[in-house]
């Protein structure tokens, strides 16, 4: 399909530059083939959006997502996660999204806080970027850079994105089928209109479900960078 680009301008565009962090290219949980998309996100991060960010997974060292952490467990193995309760009493009484248990894959240690792993890899040209950090929560993993899976906790990335009258968000990094999803999923469901640039995405798994999921959920995919790069809106 060619890409329609109707009611989009750079004035109420951001793009999200999604985890493009040391350990995700070349540390403890490098995603494979992650350097090469780094100068399509650098000639993307050229064009003219009204708002520029990048975020950053951002995990302390005691992380309820890291294999470690757990006794007995492995990586990659999965256990259930609940709702914190310190969180839940904080909750507004009108909030009423459901609070389920979750199955969570226990990863390797990665993007702990202050390490050269959560820094952004050396070639990505993030000079100016807003940086918005998430998964601080000990007690929670936070794959979105808007909230956690239960909505206790947030970034503030959407009112960024509301006090700049942003309507369409582009979102590229790693990894497409964890971060770049949830993401996108979220933005879609905040309101946005929401593309995810494929060819500016690495997922950790090649089975590819993730475009199959972000599309039905009314996501749009653009293949290459190029198309827009070379887009009359966006060159000019
Ligand atoms: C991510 C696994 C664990 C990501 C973050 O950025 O996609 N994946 N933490
Ligand atoms: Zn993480």
């Amino acid at each position: 399909m060619p890409l329609d680009l109707t009611y989009v301008e750079p004035s109420n565009s951001a793009i999200l530059v999604i985890d493009v962090q040391n350990d995700f290219v070349s540390g403890s949980l490098a995603v494979r083939d992650a350097e090469q998309i780094i100068d399509t996100i650098n000639a993307l991060l050229t064009l003219p959006f009204a708002l520029k960010v990048a975020t950053q997974d951002y995990h302390p060292i005691n992380h309820i997502s890291f294999a470690r952490n757990h006794t007995g467990k492995k990586e990659f193995e999965m256990i259930t996660i609940f709702p914190p309760a310190e969180l839940v009493a904080k909750r507004k009484p009108e909030d009423e999204r459901p609070l389920e248990a979750l199955e969570q894959v226990l990863w390797p240690v990665h993007c702990v806080q202050d390490t050269f792993g959560v820094a952004f890899v050396d070639g990505l040209k993030h000079e100016g970027l807003e940086v918005v950090r998430k998964g601080s929560d000990v007690g929670i993993e936070c794959y979105s850079a808007f909230e956690d899976p239960w909505g206790l906790t947030n970034t503030g990335l959407k009112d960024k994105l509301r006090n700049k009258e942003i309507s369409n968000v582009f979102v590229v990094g790693i990894a497409g089928d964890y971060c770049v999803k949830s993401t996108a999923l979220d933005a879609k469901k905040h309101g946005f209109r929401t593309f995810v640039i494929r060819d500016a995405v690495k997922s950790v798994s090649d089975e590819g479900t993730e475009w199959t999921e972000m599309t039905k959920a009314g996501v749009e995919i653009i293949d290459k960078a190029e198309e827009l790069l070379t887009s009359k809106i966006f060159s000019q």
